[in-house]
Parts: C-alpha cells; structure tokens; sequence
C-alpha cells in the first residue's frame, strides 16, 4: 500500500513538470491526443473462461473498463472453444463491423494469421495479449517475462518434490503460443534437476471436461507421478481436483498458472500450495490503452516508444514489439485470501 501510495505521489508530480515544464512542452508536442469513438473488438481465445472475462470486462476494471474511460467502444467476442476455427469466424465478423483495432490472444498463430494480415494491411491496428502471432500484430502485450513464468514453475514443483520423481504437464492447446513458449523454457530449466523427469505433456484444450480426462489418464498412466504443472487456469483447476478427489493429495502435487479465487481451496488445503498468476484486468486494461495509442498514431510499436496506460502508469515498449504487464504474484496459504480475482 505504500508503494502504491509512494508511486501515485510520484505520477503527480511527475504530471505538474509535464504541464508546465519544459519537458511538458516537447512531451505535448510528440505524442498526439487520442481518438474517441474507436471501436475495438477483444478477442480472447474463448469465451466462459473466468480469466478471459476478468481480462476483458468493464466490471473487473479489465479492457472494455480502460476502452469506456477513453471513450471508445470495447466490445468483447470469440467462439465457445479455444481453437482457430471456434475463434477465427468472431475475428472475420469484427473485421466487416469496421474495427478500428482487435486486440486477440491467439489459439493458434498459423492458423490466425492470413486474416490477422489482411486485418491490418486494410489500417486495423492489431495487437495481441496472453497468447502471441508474433508475425501478424504490431505489439504484444505480454503478462510476464515468458522465461520467469516456465522456470518458476519448474523450481516451485522441484522444490515441493524434494527435487526427485516423475511430473506431468497438463498444458492448453497444442496450438497455443503462450502455453508452448512456457513449456520450452520448463524444459531448459528441468535439466538443472536431473533427477525430475517430465513423463508426459497431454492438452486439456482450456476445456474443463477434457482438461479432467486428461489429468484422470496421467493418474492411471504414472501410478508413480509425484507433481503436475498446469500452465492454464483451466488445466490447474481441473487438475487439483483429479488429485483432490483421487485422494491423492501429499502424494501428488500441483503447480502452475490459476487464479487465486479459483485455487483458494486446494492452496488452503494443501493440493496446490504455490500457484502463480498476474492480475488478468491488468493485463486486459494495458491492452486496451496500447490499441487505443497505436489506432490513434500516438505511439508506433517501436522500442523506447512509451505511454502512460492510465492507473497502470508508464510503459515502454520493449524489443520484439512488446509491452511487460509486470511480474506476477505467487499465491500460497499466507496471501492467497487478499486477493479478489
Ligand atoms: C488460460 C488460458 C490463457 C492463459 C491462462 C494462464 O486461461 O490458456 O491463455 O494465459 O490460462
């Protein structure tokens, strides 16, 4: 709190030498007002996953929240199924209803992508979050730094195994680009403990019934399996309770990426004891405030190119075209009641 508090004082102070310093003066002169009345489609992989709708919505203080503060339209539309085909059709319809920009976490970049290009050679600006098509978007919007996220959990389950025995991961899709990119650098980290073995990666699909069957499998698969990492919010809450009902807990544990308010039973009892995640409003607000810059052409995607995504603060963008929401939070019995999300 203050930090926060610390911080605020700072942004205000920093806002009078803006308005009426000389840095004030060339800060105006650089970075153009922003348009009102955009209209910008949020396309997440799916709908009726809970962190897409806190990512995305005007109630959590997500994307469609940033967008009305700007005073654009947010409109927030997908398929029912993480896959390009439930997905792509919501993208084309976006297109014909005039977007000025689409913000779109990726099921699967090759099959997104001939669509994401025409998007943007008709001038829709197109920006991706939580999951990347690095070759057709003009920024990505990144939750965290994508080697902390694999090598943290990967160090999280090798501790809470004593660094020995069999582990699983219950991943996404296939497809998915954020699930992969975590997964390859899971794989690097593993070889620091050689006595940890990655018996099988199966794919849930971010559907909770296959995610369920699949974790049912590794449990009859592996009788010996001592830890599952689930890198999606849908696989980790399918998977502690497999392991929950299977009476499993303390013989198998689960580790990854899930929202504190749908892990709090199994942190509290003991099934997932450390879970990580970032705040998906946060994530979804700083997409929408960076649509809203690049539709405007008051930033372009370049490195060094910054501004100020509203509560957020200041953000610069990175190499690759990428913007960093932050580090995210480690959630365990201690903290996991504070947070609301
Ligand atoms: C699921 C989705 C999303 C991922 C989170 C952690 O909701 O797969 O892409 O970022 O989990």
């Amino acid at each position: 709190m203050k930090s926060r508090l610390t911080r605020r004082a700072a942004l205000t102070m920093a806002s009078l030498v803006c308005c009426f310093g000389i840095a004030g003066v060339a800060w105006a002169a650089t970075h153009a007002p922003l348009k009102k009345g955009l209209k910008v489609y949020i396309i997440p992989k799916n709908l009726g996953n809970s962190y897409f709708t806190t990512a995305d919505s005007a109630k959590t203080g997500g994307a469609i929240a940033a967008l009305s503060a700007l005073g654009d339209t947010g409109t927030e539309t997908s398929g029912n199924a993480a896959t390009p085909a439930s997905q792509l059709p919501a993208i084309q319809a976006a297109i014909s209803k005039g977007a000025n920009a689409l913000i779109v976490s990726a099921t699967d970049p090759t099959a997104l992508c001939p669509t994401l290009k025409s998007a943007m050679s008709r001038g829709i600006t197109v920006v991706t979050y939580d999951s990347d098509a690095p070759t057709c978007r003009s920024l990505f919007v990144n939750q965290a730094s994508t080697a902390q996220i694999g090598e943290s959990e990967v160090d999280t389950i090798a501790k809470e195994i004593h660094h020995s025995g069999q582990i699983a991961i219950v991943s996404a899709a296939a497809s998915a680009t954020n699930q992969n990119a975590w997964i390859a650098f899971m794989k690097t980290e593993l070889k620091k403990y050689p006595k940890v073995k990655l018996v099988a990666t199966v794919y849930g699909n971010d559907d909770p019934t296959t995610a369920t069957q699949v974790t049912q499998g590794l449990l009859q698969h592996y009788p010996h399996l001592k830890g599952i990492i689930s890198p999606t919010t849908v696989g980790i809450l399918a998977a502690a309770q497999v392991v929950d009902a299977a009476g499993d807990k303390g013989k198998i544990v689960v580790t990854g990426l899930g929202t504190p308010l749908e892990m709090k039973k199994y942190i509290l009892n003991g099934t997932s004891p450390d879970v990580i995640l970032w705040n998906p409003a946060d994530l979804g607000y700083l997409a929408a405030y960076a649509a809203a810059e690049l539709a405007s052409k008051a930033i372009t995607s370049a490195q060094g190119q910054s501004f100020t995504a509203g509560k957020l603060g200041k953000y610069t963008v990175g190499a690759d075209h990428t913007i960093l929401l932050g580090p995210p939070y480690v959630f365990t019995k201690a903290n996991v009641g504070k947070f609301n999300f």
